[in-house]
C-alpha cells in the first residue's frame, strides 16, 4: 500500500430508497477498487471506492450517517482546534464528519483540501467539492435515488436523473457536475436540491508593499508544499520554469533526502537544459523522459478520458502531462506540480497593461470550473496522485487578491512569485520568461500539423481541434470505450473529412 496517498482517490456511491440493482461503473483511474454497502432505516448506500490500500479510512460513520471522502485535507491542524478535546480523528473522513456534526453544510466552508465528499444522512444526500472543484464530482438524482461519482463516465448507465442547478454533462442526460466550492443538499425522496457556495474567488485587490507581498506569497506557498509532502519522497514534474522550480525548491528544503524530479520532452522540443539547471541546484534525483511525438498524439484519447474536458486548449496543456504520467516508472507516487500558478497571476497572457492583465485574471478565475484541468484522474490513470500547491485555497486567495501591478512588474510576468523565490533559486531561473508546457513540448505544433496534414486549412485548425476533442469525448466518456481502442488518426481523418465536405459539425 502506498502510505502517503489519500485513502481514496475517487468513488461511485448510490443512495436509494428502493431495492433496485446497483450499477456497475467504469472508471479511468487505475487504482484498486473496493465495494461497500450499508443499510439504514429508510435507505441503502452502496458503491465503489478507488483506494490506495485502506478503503475503510475513506468512510466514516455516526448515528445513521456515513461520510464518503475521496482526496485529502491540508488544514487538519486548524480544523482540529474546532473539535471538543482537540483529539485528531482517525482519518480525514472522520474529521469532516465530526465537523459536519458541529456545522452541518457550513463545515465545508472550513476545509482547505483536494476532495470530493458525499454525506449520506437519513433522507439526505449532501455532496461537496473543494474550493476549486479540483476533484470533480458528478450527480444524477431522481426521486428516491441519488447517484454520485468522481468520474462522469461512471454514471453513463445511470437511469436518467432530473434537472438540477448544476452544469449538465454533454450527452449524459440527467448527469450534472457539482460546481467548484459548492455543496448540494439533496432530499432523497424528492430529488429537490439546495445549493450552498463555500468559496468564490476574491474580487477585491490588496495594495501591499513589494517585500510584504513577496513574503506573504512565500509563506503561503511554503505551507502549501509542507501540507502536501509528508511521508515518502515527493516527485515534482519540473519544466525549469519559475512555477515548478519554486515547488521543487520548497519540497527539497523540507526533505531529508534528495527529492525526485522529472522532465518530459519530445523529439520536437524540450526544456531539458532549463530543468537540469534546477535539478543540479537542488541536488534532486532527476530524470528526463523523451516521448516520441507519435506516442504523445496517441495519448489524446487518454487525456480526454481522464480529464472529461471539452476545451481543446486545456487538452493541449494536459496532453504532455498525461503522456508523462503514463511513462513514469512505478506506481503510487505523490506528484507535485506547478500547474495553475498562471491563472491567478495572469502568467499566460503576456500582457503588460494592468487593466487587461486583471481582466484576464478575472476571466480565468470565472471560467476554470468544469475544465477539470487539475483532476487527479490525469495521473490516476497511471496509478499516481497529483497535487497542486498554487491552488491550495490559501495560496490562491493570496495570489488572486494581489493588485495587478505586483503580478506584472519591471517587465516581468509573475513578478511577485519571482521575488518570493529569489533567495533559493538560481537567478537565471528566477528571470526566465514563461513558456507553456504545450509550447515547450511541441504539443500545440504537432497537434496542429496532424490536422493540416489531413487537409484542414490553418484558419480552421482551432475549430477542428474542438471537434476532435468533442468526438473523443463522445467515444471515451459518453460511449465508455477504452482509449487504447480509439485511434487519434482516425478521429482526425473523420473531423477533417466532415469539415472539408461542408457537413455541418455536430453542435457543441
Ligand atoms: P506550465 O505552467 O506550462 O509550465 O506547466 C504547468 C506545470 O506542468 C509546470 O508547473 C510543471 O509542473 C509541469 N510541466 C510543464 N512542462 C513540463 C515538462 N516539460 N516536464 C515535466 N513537467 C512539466
Ligand atoms: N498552464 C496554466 C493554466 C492553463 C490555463 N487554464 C485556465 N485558464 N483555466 C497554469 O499552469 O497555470 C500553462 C500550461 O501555462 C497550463
Ligand atoms: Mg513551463
Amino acid at each position: 500500500m502506498a502510505q502517503n496517498l489519500p485513502s481514496a482517490s475517487g468513488f461511485l456511491a448510490e443512495i436509494r430508497q428502493d431495492d433496485g440493482r446497483p450499477i456497475d461503473p467504469v472508471f479511468a483511474s487505475r487504482t484498486a477498487r473496493a465495494a461497500f454497502r450499508e443499510r439504514t432505516a429508510d435507505q441503502s448506500l452502496c458503491g465503489v471506492l478507488l483506494h490506495s490500500g485502506a478503503p475503510d479510512a475513506a468512510l466514516a460513520h455516526t448515528q445513521g450517517s456515513t461520510l464518503v471522502l475521496a482526496g485529502e485535507l491540508y488544514n487538519q491542524e486548524d480544523l482540529l482546534r474546532l473539535l471538543p478535546g482537540h483529539t485528531l480523528p482517525s482519518s480525514d473522513a472522520a474529521l469532516v464528519l465530526a465537523l459536519f456534526g458541529l456545522y452541518d453544510v457550513h463545515a465545508f466552508r472550513l476545509l482547505n483540501g483536494r476532495f470530493a465528499a458525499l454525506l449520506a444522512a437519513p433522507g439526505r444526500a449532501v455532496l461537496a467539492t473543494d474550493h476549486a472543484g479540483s476533484l470533480p464530482l458528478h450527480v444524477s438524482a431522481a426521486p428516491g435515488r441519488v447517484l454520485t461519482a468522481t468520474e462522469a463516465k461512471a454514471l453513463r448507465t445511470a437511469p436518467e436523473g432530473r434537472s438540477l442547478a448544476a452544469r449538465p454533462v454533454r450527452r449524459l442526460p440527467g448527469v450534472h457536475q457539482v460546481p467548484a466550492g459548492t455543496v448540494l443538499d439533496i432530499e432523497v425522496a424528492t430529488g429537490n436540491c439546495g445549493t450552498h457556495r463555500t468559496w468564490s474567488p476574491p474580487q477585491a485587490r490588496r495594495i501591499v508593499p513589494e517585500e510584504e507581498a513577496a513574503g506573504t506569497v512565500r509563506r503561503a506557498l511554503e505551507l502549501a508544499v509542507r501540507s502536501r509532502t509528508s511521508g515518502d519522497t515527493p516527485l515534482v514534474v519540473l519544466s525549469g520554469g519559475i512555477d515548478s522550480s519554486s515547488v521543487a525548491a520548497l519540497a527539497a528544503r523540507r526533505s531529508a533526502t534528495p527529492i525526485d524530479t522529472v522532465s518530459m520532452g519530445t523529439e520536437e522540443a524540450d526544456e531539458f537544459p532549463q530543468a537540469r539547471v534546477v535539478a543540479r541546484h537542488l541536488g534532486s534525483a532527476h530524470q528526463e523522459i523523451v516521448i516520441p511525438t507519435a506516442e504523445l498524439l496517441r495519448r489524446l484519447p487518454h487525456t480526454v478520458w481522464a480529464a472529461e474536458c471539452l476545451d481543446p486548449d486545456v487538452i493541449e496543456y494536459l496532453l504532455p502531462l498525461t503522456a508523462l504520467y503514463l511513462r513514469l516508472p512505478g506506481t503510487g507516487r505523490r506528484i507535485l506540480t506547478g500547474y495553475g500558478a498562471d491563472i491567478p497571476l495572469g502568467g499566460m497572457h503576456r500582457e503588460d497593461r494592468l487593466p487587461e492583465l486583471d481582466t484576464a485574471v478575472c476571466r480565468d478565475m470565472d471560467t476554470f470550473d468544469g475544465l477539470n484541468e487539475m483532476s487527479p484522474v490525469l495521473s490516476g490513470i497511471a496509478g499516481h496522485w497529483s497535487t497542486h500547491p498554487y491552488w491550495d485555497r490559501d495560496v490562491l486567495d493570496v495570489l488572486v487578491s494581489l493588485e495587478a501591478g505586483l503580478k506584472r512588474r519591471y517587465g516581468q510576468d509573475k513578478w511577485v512569485l519571482r521575488a518570493a523565490m529569489g533567495d533559493i533559486l538560481p537567478r537565471e531561473v528566477v528571470v526566465r520568461p514563461k513558456l507553456g508546457v504545450h509550447e515547450g513540448s511541441g504539443t500545440t505544433s504537432s497537434f496542429t500539423r496532424l490536422l493540416t496534414d489531413a487537409g484542414v486549412p490553418h484558419d480552421r485548425v482551432h475549430q477542428a481541434k474542438s471537434l476532435v476533442v468533442a468526438e473523443l469525448f463522445d467515444r471515451v466518456v459518453v460511449g465508455g470505450r477504452h482509449p487504447d481502442e480509439v485511434a487519434t488518426d482516425a478521429v482526425v481523418e473523420l473531423v477533417a473529412t466532415r469539415l472539408l465536405s461542408g457537413v455541418r459539425p455536430v453542435p457543441q
